[in-house]
């Protein structure tokens, strides 16, 4: 046809990298060298408009994005109707449309994904991009707009965004015409409705401290900026916003030595931290969709409040609100973990807060979908990327109360101003700042009061470099905690294991580097070390 003729002609101005075997959509999407991404843009282009036509021309979004990795690297990963990440179904076309080796089968993998859903190609399909602050993101969007242009797509640039921002847009372009749309399409929409979500969480409480965020040098620096334009003063709301590591201009310094991934990875203060002991301090990643907080304890010591002291945080105070408007109909509250959260965290989930706690795969996706079977489903990695989903029951429960005294509006209205705050389809680290501010403003907790809410376990991530990660299999539904593969591995280290008092340990290939992770929690950290010592000398 048509199109697969102008494929066929413009896939050759995007040749493939000579130094790339493979590309695969991982749990990330595509991320490598920014140097070697113009193809694969093309190929996503390509998709992106497959993708809109198959949902019945509902907008499709892309990132490009390498989030917390070098500045010189880039990425790209699509976003579904209502700002989830992309079916899993699709991700193996994503990875067969940008790995043919000649135009004729790039031309192949287009007609196979037509073929298999029954696509029309006349119809019409919809896309919106955006980037973040990395030098070769406009380069790329070059290479995007061609696949695009080939296949007919109608599409809107929208610059440079992070990452849940251009979700964010996604969900309100789709939801524009309902009864309750997501919000105004629109970067401006989104400062609005966070911003009179703040202001309404905020409305009877104070907050006692100030705060600093370091934005990783990365596109959280502008967009943070542009955001405190639509928050209450620091008259009226008590909180004054630092910002540090801002210098988007500096393509060299994003992510260096800062930022969520570097403060979370190196258990350290980021560079440019001038902070006092117990001053509040928080991290966002090179995209903006992850955050951690921290401080310095006597000594100094530095302490983490990463994204498992997030979760509870956010359940403690979800939790107390649902009680506390005591609807007719139970709303059924939830958090969503992985293996590699504390134990500590799920303890205190479970016992402390009698809620349920779940344990899941890696990767965000893999939480949020099993988050969605809760009324209310807190999910958080550790590494600080997460959100709380409401479902439409709990929505529906929480707007139309009829609050039965001045103190249970009060409530309700907090309750309601968090549905609002949280930007339910994607972790975003903008939204999940102020959620955390607001949440320590109404318990009027200080960041010692916010770190004793339990005390972590002693733990330690380590990695192993190994021939082929891809032979460490684990069991379905362990959360990746049991090894299937190698034959024999999985015995050695349970006996290992159980030589240690509340020794937990697992290892499990890592899917966005080639190698293994052994992560380890005992009682002491004397036992972790050496536990986590002796697990990786069983493996080869
Ligand atoms: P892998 O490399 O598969 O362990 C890492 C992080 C995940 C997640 C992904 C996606 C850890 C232990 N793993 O996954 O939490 O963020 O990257 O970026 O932190
Ligand atoms: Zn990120």
């Amino acid at each position: 046809g048509k199109l697969e003729t102008a494929i066929a002609e413009t896939v050759v101005k995007f040749p493939r990298p000579a130094e790339v075997d493979k590309f695969t959509y991982g749990t990330a999407g595509f991320r490598t060298k920014g140097d070697w991404l113009d193809h694969v843009m093309y190929g996503m282009g390509l998709l992106a408009g497959l993708r809109s036509r198959k949902v019945n021309g509902q907008t499709i979004g892309v990132m490009i994005t390498a989030s917390h990795n070098k500045a010189e690297d880039n990425g790209v990963k699509l976003v579904d109707p209502m700002g989830e990440m992309l079916e899993t179904d699709w991700e193996s076309w994503a990875t067969a449309i940008v790995n043919g080796h000649s135009p004729e089968e790039t031309v192949k993998a287009y007609g196979d994904v037509l073929q298999k859903y029954n696509i029309d190609q006349d119809k019409p399909a919809n896309v919106i991009y955006a980037r973040d602050t990395r030098p070769s993101g406009a380069r790329l969007v070059k290479a995007l707009e061609a696949g695009l242009k080939a296949t007919n797509v109608t599409y809107k640039d929208f610059g440079i965004l992070t990452t849940p921002q251009l979700h964010y847009l996604v969900r309100a372009t789709n939801t524009q015409d309902d009864k309750n749309p997501y919000g105004e399409v629109s970067e401006a929409g989104y400062y609005k409705k966070l911003g009179a979500a703040f202001s309404a969480a905020m409305k009877n409480v104070k907050s006692n401290s100030p705060v600093t965020v370091d934005c990783a040098n990365g596109v959280g620096a502008p967009k943070l900026k542009e955001m405190l334009k639509y928050l209450p003063s620091e008259k009226e709301s008590g909180l004054k916003i630092n910002i540090v590591n801002d210098r988007i201009e500096q393509a060299e310094v994003l992510n260096k030595d800062c930022g969520a991934d570097y403060v979370k990875t190196q258990q350290k203060v980021p560079q440019g931290f001038d902070g006092k002991n117990y001053d509040r301090w928080c991290s966002f990643d090179g995209d903006a969709d992850r955050i951690v907080y921290y401080f310095n304890d006597e000594g100094p010591v530095f302490r983490l409040l990463d994204g498992d002291r997030i979760a509870t945080l956010a359940a403690t105070f979800l939790g107390e609100l649902v009680k506390k408007c005591d609807f007719e109909e139970k709303l059924e509250l939830g958090v969503v973990q992985t293996a590699y959260a504390n134990g500590a965290s799920s303890k205190y989930i479970t016992d402390v807060l009698q809620l349920q706690s779940e344990f899941t795969e890696t990767g965000v996706k893999n939480l949020h979908h099993v988050a969605a079977r809760y009324d209310i489903g807190v999910y958080f990695e550790a590494n600080g990327h997460g959100t709380v989903l409401f479902s439409k029951k709990a929505l529906d429960t929480i707007w139309k109360k009829e609050p039965q005294s001045p103190a249970q509006l009060e409530n309700l209205e907090a309750l309601r101003a968090a549905t609002e705050l949280i930007n339910q389809t994607v972790g975003d680290a903008i939204s999940d700042f102020l959620l955390v501010e607001a949440i320590l403003a109404h318990e009027q907790f200080t960041v010692r009061e916010w770190l004793g809410m339990y005390t972590d376990k002693p733990n330690k991530l380590a990695k192993q470099v190994v021939p082929q990660r891809d032979e460490y299999k684990t069991v379905p539904k362990t959360a990746e905690q049991k090894l299937q593969s190698p034959e024999g591995l999985q015995d050695k280290i349970d006996t290992e294991v159980a030589k240690y008092r509340e020794g937990r340990c697992f290892v499990r290939a890592s899917g966005t580097e080639d190698a293994v992770r052994i992560y380890g929690e005992a009682l002491s950290s004397y036992d972790v070390d050496h536990m986590v010592r002796a697990v990786a000398d069983l493996i080869e």
